[in-house]
């Protein structure tokens, strides 16, 4: 994988880099100040970026998939409206996140080659099929909602153009959660069939919107560094906790069973007690082996492949005008 084999290459940055320079950026970070593309940064610092931003853009990139396949069968006009604009929103988060780890020096070209070549991940929640219109419900306020408990914090992340272009999606993931509860109410507040959708779309979300925040704490390789150069600033289990706290009283609202048997309120901690997530599939999914993930990539491949006139055309009006500017 394109991200592991980069963080083979990574040194252990007390002993190749400058220790004075080391300092400086740690303390920079410490007092939460911004790092910025030009700034002096450690090697490690930025093939973590590169790799968690790259992988946070193609996530966006192949999250269109799931939700575009129902665009032509949304039940209404507006639900139609809705729906299109949710998806050319996720389309312009991978862009700002593509620009973003531009600037740390790598091209979209390159990034887009890894995701091609199966070297890069993204999100294994993409990796799971659509198969109902409550899917699009659960999406909306299950996928987004998680990407919204994940992201907020990243809006404080200590480089730069990430923060900032955290800022901006954060707004519109918003909408998208919004969207999503809506079409959960309409649909467990409708008919018994329509409820029943609603039941089901919920008992097969939950559990891998879970694992969007990633492997638990003590089995996370990059928290500790990560927190420690506050790229994140949150670990993977504190974030799923809070998530699930807020969703459980929102399926409580629907009407719905959150499908954990183990799921209890626990006073002591102030928040929800929940079932084993079931790691192995997760460690699968990561792998390629989700249940649609073929399909995604060829899809992905098949509209890079189809978009080659456009970016040749580019190409070509680009250097015709470079011809003319120096003639
Ligand atoms: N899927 O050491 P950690 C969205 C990998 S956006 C696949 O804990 P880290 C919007 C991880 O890369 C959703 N791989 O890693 C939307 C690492 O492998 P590596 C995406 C995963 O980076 C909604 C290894 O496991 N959001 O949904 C996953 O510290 C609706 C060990 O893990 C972001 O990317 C996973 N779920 O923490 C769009 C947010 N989890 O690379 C359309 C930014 C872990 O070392 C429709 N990213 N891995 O080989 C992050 O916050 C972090 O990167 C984590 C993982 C929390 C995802």
């Amino acid at each position: 994988m394109y991200t592991t084999e980069m963080s083979k290459n990574v040194k252990p940055i007390e002993t190749v880099e400058d220790s004075d320079l080391v300092a400086a950026f740690e303390a920079r970070v410490a007092a939460d100040e911004f790092i910025e593309p030009k700034d002096w940064m450690p090697d490690a610092y930025r093939k973590t970026l590169v790799r968690q931003i790259s992988q946070h853009a193609h996530s966006e990139i192949v999250g269109m998939l799931p939700e575009g396949n129902w665009i032509t069968r949304a039940p209404s006009l507006r639900r139609k409206a809705i729906l299109l604009a949710k998806v050319q929103d996720e389309g312009g988060h991978g862009l700002y996140l593509y620009c973003a780890a531009e600037t740390l020096g790598t091209s979209r070209e390159q990034m887009v080659e890894a995701l091609h070549s199966g070297k890069a991940k993204y999100s294994t929640i993409f990796n799971y099929p659509t198969l109902t219109w409550a899917d699009i419900g659960a999406i909306g306020w299950l996928v987004d909602g998680a990407a919204i408990m994940n992201q907020v914090p990243l809006q404080r992340t200590s480089y730069g153009p990430y923060a900032r272009a955290m800022v901006r999606v954060c707004k519109e993931e918003s909408f998208h959660q919004r969207q999503g509860y809506e079409i959960m109410i309409a649909l467990a507040n409708g008919t018994a069939d329509q409820k029943r959708m609603a039941q089901d779309a919920l008992n097969r979300w939950w559990w891998p919107s879970l694992m969007m925040f990633g492997p638990p704490d003590d089995n996370s390789p990059n928290t500790e560094r990560s927190m420690r150069w506050r790229i994140k600033r949150e670990t993977n289990d504190e974030l799923r906790q809070k998530f699930v706290d807020i969703s459980v009283p929102q399926a409580e609202f629907l009407g719905l069973t959150v499908p954990d048997a183990d799921l209890k309120w626990n006073e002591a901690k102030g928040g929800y007690d929940f079932g084993e997530i079931d790691w192995e599939e997760f460690y699968a999914v990561v792998r390629g082996e989700g249940p649609v993930a073929k399909e995604r990539m060829k899809a992905r491949r098949d509209a890079w492949d189809d978009g080659a006139w456009v970016r040749d055309a580019a190409a070509a009006y680009e250097a015709k005008r470079r011809e003319r500017a120096a003639a």
